[in-house]
């Protein structure tokens, strides 16, 4: 059993796909075990994205991941860390399959709807960023 990190993007969220987005991962037989919708700070989204610091498009990235409110989630199930990933699909929706959530909802690398952790190492470090252990319930 695997738990990673997901979060719908400001954009998603303003857009009102929250639930189907929330829909796609319950059906799929994923358990939510922690789920909030809150404003990230500047600081909370400089080390959630630490690993893209000096990329030309890291404080774009930054400002608009702050821009509006996001849905945190923490989800558990067997290989959901990589079958988040082939679900979110790819990270510009130019290139994401037909099915997938980006490719479905998103047209711009930039507002791109979903994040996912990207193998165990991150999801455990972003679970510890955005989540208490007393906040996960099974
Ligand atoms: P991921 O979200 O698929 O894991 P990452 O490479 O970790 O993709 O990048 C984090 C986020 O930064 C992406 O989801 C996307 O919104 C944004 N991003 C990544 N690469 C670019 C780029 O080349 N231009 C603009 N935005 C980008
Ligand atoms: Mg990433």
């Amino acid at each position: 059993m695997e738990r990673t990190f997901c979060m719908i993007k400001p954009d998603g969220v303003s857009r009102n796909l929250t639930g189907e987005i929330l829909v796609r991962l319950e059906r799929k037989g994923y358990k939510v075990l922690g789920l909030k919708k809150m404003i990230i700070s500047r600081e909370l989204a400089e080390h959630h994205y630490g690993e893209h610091k000096g990329k030309p498009f890291f404080d774009g990235l930054v400002t608009f991941i702050t821009s509006g409110p996001v849905v945190a989630m923490v989800l558990e199930g067997p290989g959901v860390i990589a079958e988040l990933r082939k679900l979110m699909g790819a990270t510009n929706p130019k290139d994401a399959v037909p099915g997938t959530i980006r490719a479905d909802y998103a047209t711009s690398i930039d507002e791109n709807v979903v994040h996912g952790s990207a193998n165990a190492d991150d999801a455990q470090r972003e679970i510890g960023l955005f989540f208490k252990p007393e906040e996960l319930v099974n």
